[in-house]
């Protein structure tokens, strides 16, 4: 295996308009992997931090000073050594000195450049125990917007179409039916409003929460009749951009957490919602412990803000059985090491990961790569712009290459 000569960055936009990093890691044969880092808007208190006090100017900075003289002469296939290498120059335990976009576009871009130089798929060398890479994630798919991914809307943030089809072409599909359905919908009931979609390309549309769950639901209900393909209603909630002074405060109700519990059953039951995804604030362990008892058995209760893909948030969570599920994303916690650690956490104890895009992405496929190569049960990237096709696209070909499809 040869050593890094080059580490390099830049800038560059993400799919919502805002500045972010790219790295670029060339090792000495030649090989080498470019990653930009995606940026979340409905981001949890415990993340990492994106980038560092001056934004990108001062990201940019730091990797010259300081990162890219330390990963030059690293082993490419030193995979641990290289994202220990970025805690050791950050030296914060929040990535606050380099910025965690920087870490993952670093880790990322070196796990590609090392995969370039195998001749391997990326997924191979992100492999975890147990992974053969034949099993494909659920499609968790975004078909309506609201909350801080949207301008007007529901509360609710993302209404997805979840397919476990086994073959993702199948589950791609049938999700895809299912935004178009919503689409036609919407323009029965508003024929004289322009409609958008918002940032992870669902509509968005003045619905309150339950109306806009009642037509995903239909939505779902006939792909599902048309298709014959397993789809059905998923939501993440994102509950604590509306959890204030210990209340969720919706435009027409305040609830407590007895109320919100109360309340996000009853649509589970109503709608067969089967993904459930930060339905209480992010400190709220006991409530979701509440909720997974009563729903875990039968659909996948989730936590994003709650465990921001951190191991011990996790490690916390199994111990008060807080979820029966996990969302993971990279730059949650900044290198793919500390992914990993989570995510094996996860898989030891029983519990479903899915790996997530955030709502400022990039158009590059790798994210199907870790989905794959983590044995995830489901993955999230949206459905539609060329930031989600980009990893629906990489899944399917990884689905053709496993399938013997190829052509
Ligand atoms: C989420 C994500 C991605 P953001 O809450 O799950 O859908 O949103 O990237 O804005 O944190
Ligand atoms: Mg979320």
């Amino acid at each position: 295996m040869s050593a890094i000569t080059s580490a390099r960055i830049a800038p560059i936009f993400d799919g919502r308009g805002q500045p972010t990093v790219e790295v670029e890691i060339v090792a000495a044969g030649g090989a080498r992997g470019r990653v930009g880092a995606p940026s979340g808007a409905s981001t949890g208190r415990t993340e990492v931090r994106a980038l560092p006090e001056g934004g990108v100017a001062a990201a940019i900075r730091e990797f010259r000073s300081r990162v890219a003289p330390a990963l030059v002469g690293v082993d490419l296939a030193d995979r641990a050594g290289i994202d220990a290498r970025l805690h050791e120059v950050d030296g914060t335990p929040e990535f606050s000195r380099i910025g965690g976009n920087t870490a993952t576009a670093t880790s990322v871009a070196s796990a590609l450049a090392l995969a370039a130089e195998g001749g391997r798929p990326l997924w191979e060398v992100l492999r975890r125990p147990g992974v053969d890479g034949k099993a494909f994630p659920a499609i968790v798919g975004n078909c309506l917007n609201g909350g801080r991914h949207a301008i007007g809307g529901p509360e609710f943030q993302e209404f997805h179409a979840i397919s476990d089809a086994p073959r993702p072409d199948d589950a791609i599909r049938a999700a895809l039916r299912v935004h178009a359905l919503v689409g036609e919908e919407l323009r029965r009931r508003f024929p004289k409003l322009a409609l958008g979609r918002g940032d992870e390309g669902g509509w968005v549309a003045p619905l309150g929460n339950v109306d806009a769950l009642e037509v995903l639901r239909d939505a779902c209900d006939r792909a599902r009749d048309e298709l014959k393909i397993p789809v059905r209603p998923g939501l993440d909630l994102a509950a604590s951009e509306f959890y204030r002074d210990g209340r969720y405060r919706y435009r027409d109700q305040t609830l407590d957490e007895d109320g919100q519990i109360g309340f996000v059953t009853g649509l589970v039951e109503r709608y067969g919602v089967v993904y459930l995804e930060d339905p209480l604030d992010e400190g709220a362990y006991g409530g979701f412990a509440r909720l997974t008892g009563a729903l875990g058995a039968r659909i996948q209760v989730v936590g994003d803000d709650l465990y921001t893909s951190h191991r011990a948030r996790l490690q916390r969570g199994i111990d008060e059985k807080a979820t029966n599920a996990i969302l993971i994303k990279v730059n949650q916690v900044g290198t793919l090491t500390d992914t990993f650690a989570t995510v094996d956490l996860a898989r030891r104890h029983g519990l479903a990961t899915v790996t997530s895009h955030r709502s400022g992405d990039l158009p590059e496929g790798w994210l199907a790569h870790v989905a794959v190569g983590t044995g995830a049960w489901g993955l999230k990237c949206g459905l539609l712009g060329g930031e989600r096709v980009a990893k629906l696209n990489e899944l399917l070909r990884l689905g053709r290459a496993a399938l013997g499809d190829d052509g």
